[in-house]
């Protein structure tokens, strides 16, 4: 992509109604725009991330035999009647009528649709275990949206549903969820720490949350000290049952078997929640297969969020510095970003020729070429925080090398135009 055709509106003042790190950077980096209270438009940049991680989120729901679908976002207000949960939901529901005077809402989450087209379709045990998963749009309005996308009113969510026979088959698809988690965080680059959980509205009995530890999370997560020596690798659900690693609503002071240094608070993004609650839905919506033996029976479900445009801002706020956002290799926007930092024609025509070099070798690659000073374009792609940045320069000119500069570590090295290309194939 060439930056001069491009659809990159950064700024170059901090907006003040940003309080966190994320929220201004991606205002300052052109990925998002506020639309209104809690309610965004994806700009190109943002987009592009928002996708990879759509697509990584979704390669690994994929891989434990989950079929993606995509539910309405409208849903009729009598599907939540029929669950019980249409007056429990409060205000956060947005409802709508539609021109029949029908009551209808804005979906903020989809347990209700997703088993009313299961129980359309499935009738025998045969026919189970199921999951279904979506990435798609939710409106819930939130009291207090804020930090930008951090905390949406509208905001995108990748929602996995189980079905399965028996209570022993649910824990088995809640393990393998649980476990899709943990390869989808590392995958994305981040540390997301596994927490046991209150279900809350979603009701149930088994739950867990994945936070990413940050100072600007909203909340509170509580563990043993000796959580902090787990490495990622042994997270499993049977190790971390015997650890005290819980989130703020499951943490009560008289009962904590944990006290003194050995009780460690700090604050947590959270980027995932899954929960277990049995025939919850199966029975208040009916929804009943034949089983081995013949008779009917209630199949056990669960349910999975992971917060995706969550994730972006959640990303940001663990990967940056003081000039702005540093991607990880996997979802950043482009992979390369490469400069013409002196704008003349010997350097313009080398520059294109390596752009060119780069596109056909499938590198995704951004090209500044606009006819702006050097430090602006430094300034902007430290900025938009693109894993590599590739310089022509006056060395370029008299030593045929340009410059190759990390923008995790800051780590420079000088390459001919020959050896930069198969860096990074
Ligand atoms: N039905 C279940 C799971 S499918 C559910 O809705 N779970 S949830 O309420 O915990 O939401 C799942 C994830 O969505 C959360 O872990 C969080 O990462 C994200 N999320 C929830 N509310 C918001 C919001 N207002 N803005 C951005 N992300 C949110």
């Amino acid at each position: 992509m060439r930056l001069s055709q491009y659809f990159l509106p950064t700024l170059k003042e901090t907006p003040s109604e940003a309080q966190i790190a994320s929220h201004r950077l991606m205002l300052r980096a052109g990925m998002i725009n506020q639309t209104t209270s809690g309610i965004y438009t994806w700009l190109p940049l943002g987009e592009l991330v928002l996708k990879r991680i759509d697509q990584i989120v979704a390669e690994e729901q994929d891989r434990i035999g989950c079929f993606r679908i995509t539910m309405p976002t409208i849903q009729p207000a009598h599907l939540w009647q029929e669950s019980g949960r249409y007056d429990d939901y409060g205000k956060e529901m947005l409802r709508i009528k539609d021109r029949h005077d029908r009551e209808m809402l804005y979906g903020p989450t989809h347990e209700e649709v997703v088993t009313d087209v299961v129980r359309q379709y499935v009738s025998s045990y045969r026919q189970l275990p199921l999951c279904l998963y979506q990435i798609h749009w939710k409106f819930r309005d939130e009291i207090r949206p804020r930090f930008g996308v951090m905390r949406g009113r509208e905001f995108y969510m990748k929602d996995a549903y189980s079905f399965d026979v028996d209570a022993a088959s649910a824990r088995v698809s809640y393990e393998k969820m649980y476990n899709a988690y943990l390869r989808t965080f590392a995958r994305l680059g981040i540390k997301a720490v596994p927490m046991r959980a209150d279900s809350g509205a979603i009701g149930g009995d088994l739950s867990h949350e994945f936070h990413v530890v940050a100072d600007t999370g909203e909340s509170a997560v509580y563990y043993d000290k000796t959580f902090e020596s787990i490495t990622e690798a042994d997270y499993s659900m049977e190790k971390l049952s015997k650890l005290y690693a819980v989130s703020d609503e499951k943490h009560d002071p008289d009962t904590c078997p944990i006290s003194g240094d050995q009780l460690i608070s700090r604050r947590g993004i959270e980027v995932g929640h899954i929960f277990y609650f049995g025939t919850k839905y199966s029975k208040s919506m009916n929804l009943k297969v034949t089983g081995e033996d013949g008779k009917p029976i209630y199949p056990e479900m669960g349910s999975y969020g992971i917060g995706v445009s969550r994730l972006v801002a959640a990303i940001i706020e663990s990967s940056h510095d003081e000039h702005g956002i540093i991607w990880p290799e996997q979802v950043a926007p482009f992979r390369v970003g490469l400069i013409d930092a002196k704008n003349n024609s010997e350097t313009q025509a080398i520059s294109t020729q390596l752009y060119e070099k780069f596109k056909n070798a499938g590198v995704s690659v951004l090209y500044d070429d606009r006819d702006e000073r050097a430090g602006i374009k430094f300034s902007d792609i430290d900025l938009i925080g693109l894993p590599w940045q590739v310089i022509i320069g006056g060395k370029t000119l008299t030593n045929g090398t340009v410059e190759v500069k990390n923008r995790s570590t800051g780590a420079r090295e000088d390459l001919s135009l020959d050896e930069v290309l198969t860096k990074f194939l």
